[in-house]
């Protein structure tokens, strides 16, 4: 499907969301008014891996303001939803809400304390006993590699460790013969830990249920509403219509709140049991311990260059940690990392082995990203290596390898077909910006007075949203219009973006469309705002559900006019280069950022202050996973990050300023021209500073480093380096 993008408005509103938000007057989880709600408290495991023998409950239930204290004997036995199979599983773990007999991570929800008050049910958790018998966790093993080889179908989770575990799940791509001599092969190792996402808003989910109707309304902030809800029908065995879904103003979600946890289910299933309203609201240390993470990968690759320097082989083995259990995106980010190399560039022939394995440990999902930022981490690391062991300026070697703008749409070794994009253009176009030339001749400079600077590089590409989303479009008869869209919001600003996109289609202004989202009585089914597809194809359902209305309208149809419809597309696939410069303090190895310059081809965009919000947002969290932020589990399985002061997110001062040039080419997938923005800031940052570390260190060979770029690690490089040469 082809199109023109509708042209450039020239109004640009401002966020109408922000009014509330700025005036105390939001709705986000804990907001939501259930006068006389009881509160949940989880008593969860405070082993990796244990048998449960046994539960006592009964000075809990005694304690002040304690309504009752729920196992699986009460609730029954209910299992999570059915995982996206995009992967095939090579295994299945059952995994029950409430675990039974089995422990298999730090913070798995064993019961539910219901009490007249938050602190009340929480202190009352504190005091139920479990009887447990240790077993040995398997966590992750980064750099032992080795022992995720397979031999029989033991899990890690179910494994008697006299076998080493079988992943979980399996991917490979495989394209061409590797040639078997080369001029220059480049070789990495780069482990980029666990991250939590860290949304300001912790998990939140409310439950009423309504006796008269048998029937339950349930606030959650997610992602994905109409799936929650199907989720929750399931659970309790009511049908779809049974089940109201409000996702409410939402603190930032950042796929951590894309899949229902099994918490969520179990607050619906509580409300239902006792036929009351419950609430619960996650303690930070609860999202740390229990909520979806991120990452968690060792990446392994090689490139081989020809002596021309075009590329002309590669491989990689990616290794990633699941959790204990699997969210209903799980296998996403293995599966994007693998499908995603060899990224912008043409290479002869390739070889992509990916694995995935379940430890005892927090669930893993999707996180802002997904697999993308691995792909781009890996594939520019060695573009890098090989540029230094060729001797050839890593502009240049990018410039002769990259796919070519007329090339598209360009099917590549993996499978996937990018539909549009100019590498090229990008990569000038950040040199330009970052005025490279001058760059290169001042890090000389800076060199030879001996000081430690490193610059990096790295180009992405971005799939966008593969699938349907859903609008419902009504005209009333005071000429207001009514948009419903199946992508709710979490701070993206879809209520101000989808107004523009309607008005612009209808020939309306702006403000006569009211947005409705996130709530299933009036939103039609929809797929929900992940993957970075909300603009391209939840706004282009709109278009196309407008266009037919306005044909309707003009055709003489009298008012209200309704218009539901949905839009399917192939996935559109973002851009971009980004260029960092870095120094290294020589006495104590402190990396500061001291540029960060970035070429982002999102397509056709609608709200530019929204775009570049989305843009520096997602920066940041790149910044946070190159230069701070890992999840740190001990051999047992215990989490040692779990709380803020020990695990570090950016702070305002440790972000560099962000240096923004855009291109726009546009999709030709989807009516809007579109493509993805919200996670591209995850991508390519992470890569291009892991690349600057390692300029910096160049003068000493080639360092291995691995996410965050603490001090310490590149103090030990250089440390390392200078004990050898003694
Ligand atoms: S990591 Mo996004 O919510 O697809």
């Amino acid at each position: 499907m082809t199109s023109t993008p509708p042209s450039t408005l020239s109004t640009e509103p401002t966020r109408r969301e922000d009014d509330a938000l700025l005036r105390g007057q939001a709705c986000f989880g804990q907001d939501v008014a259930l006068p006389g709600a009881w509160h949940l408290a989880f008593v969860r495991s405070p082993h990796a891996h244990a048998r449960l023998l046994g539960l006592d409950a009964q000075v809990a239930q005694g304690m002040l303001g304690v309504v009752t204290v729920l196992t699986a004997t009460e609730l029954g036995e209910h299992r999570m939803p059915a995982i996206n199979p995009l992967l095939p599983l090579l295994h299945q773990e059952e995994f029950t809400l409430l675990a039974r007999n089995t422990l298999t991570y730090v913070g798995q929800p064993v019961a539910v304390v219901v009490a007249h008050s938050r602190q009340q049910a929480q202190a009352a958790a504190a005091q139920v006993v479990l009887r447990c018998d240790v077993l040995p966790a398997v966590t992750d093993r980064h750099g032992d590699s080795d022992r995720h080889g397979d031999s029989g179908m033991h899990s890690a989770l179910h494994s008697d460790h006299s076998t080493p575990p079988t992943p979980t799940t399996r991917t490979q791509h495989r394209h061409g013969s590797l040639p078997s001599t080369c001029a220059h092969t480049a070789k990495v190792r780069i482990t980029s830990p666990r991250v939590t996402a860290m949304a300001m808003e912790p998990r939140a989910c409310s439950a009423q249920w309504h006796a008269d109707s048998g029937s339950l309304t349930v606030w959650l902030g997610s992602q994905t509403p109409s799936r929650a809800r199907a989720d929750m029908a399931r659970v309790l065995g009511l049908a779809h219509s049974q089940v109201r879904l409000i996702s409410p103003d939402v603190g930032g979600a950042f796929g951590a709140k894309a899949s229902v946890s099994p918490e969520d289910l179990l607050v619906a299933l509580t409300a239902q049991h006792l036929r009351a309203t419950v609430r619960w609201t996650a303690t930070r240390s609860e999202d740390f311990a229990a909520g979806m993470q991120g990452r968690g990968s060792q990446l392994e690759g090689q490139l081989q260059l020809d002596a021309q320097g075009y590329f002309t082989g590669l491989t990689a083995q990616l290794h990633f940690s699941l959790g204990a259990w699997l969210p209903f995106s799980a296998v996403v980010p293995l599966r994007n990392a693998a499908r995603i190399l060899p990224g912008p560039y043409r290479v002869a022939a390739l070889d992509v082995q990916g694995q995935a394995t379940q430890v005892h440990a927090a669930p893993v999902n999707i996180y802002r990203g997904a697999g993308r930022p691995e792909a781009a981490l890996l594939m520019e690391t060695l573009v890098e290596q090989a540029a230094r062991q060729a001797g050839i300026d890593p502009v240049a070697l990018r410039l002769k390898n990259l796919i070519a703008a007329t090339d598209m749409p360009y099917t590549t070794p993996s499978g996937e077909v990018l539909d549009s994009g100019d590498y090229a253009a990008l990569l000038r176009q950040a040199c330009e910006k970052f005025v490279y030339t001058a760059e290169r001749q001042q890090q000389a400079e800076r060199r030879a007075r001996g000081e430690w600077v490193g610059i990096g590089l790295a180009l992405y590409v971005e799939p966008c949203g593969q699938g349907f989303e859903s609008a419902r479009v009504t005209l009333h008869s005071d000429g207001h219009v009514t948009v419903a869209s199946g992508a709710p919001a979490q701070g993206q600003g879809h209520a101000t973006t989808f107004a523009q996109i309607a008005a612009e289609a209808l020939g309306c202004d702006a403000s006569q469309v009211t947005v409705l989202m996130g709530d299933t009585d009036h939103c039609p089914d929809g797929t929900g705002a992940l993957a970075s597809r909300s603009t391209a194809i939840g706004g282009s359902a709109i278009v196309q559900a407008c266009r037919t209305a306005r044909a309707l309208r003009d055709g003489g149809a009298t008012y209200p006019i309704v218009v539901d419809d949905s839009f399917t597309s192939d996935e559109a696939w973002s851009c971009g280069c980004v260029m960092a410069r870095m120094a290294l303090d020589p006495d104590t190895g402190q990396p500061t950022v001291e540029r960060l310059v970035w070429a982002d081809d999102a397509g056709h965009i609608v709200n530019p202050t929204l775009a570049h919000g989305q843009l520096v947002g997602g920066a940041a969290q790149g910044v946070g996973q190159a230069m701070l932020e890992r999840l740190v589990y001990d051999a047992q399985g215990q989490l040692v990050t779990g709380s803020l002061m020990d695990y570090a997110v950016p702070r305002a001062d440790d972000m560099p300023a962000i240096e923004i040039t855009s291109l726009h080419t546009p999709s030709p997938h989807n009516l809007l021209g579109a493509k993805g923005v919200g996670e591209a800031g995850c991508i390519g940052v992470p890569a291009a500073l892991m690349n600057a570390a390692r300029d910096a260190l160049s003068p000493l060979g080639e360092c291995a480093l691995h996410f965050p770029l603490t001090s310490e690690q590149l103090w030990r490089a250089m440390q390392d380096h200078f004990e050898k040469d003694l």
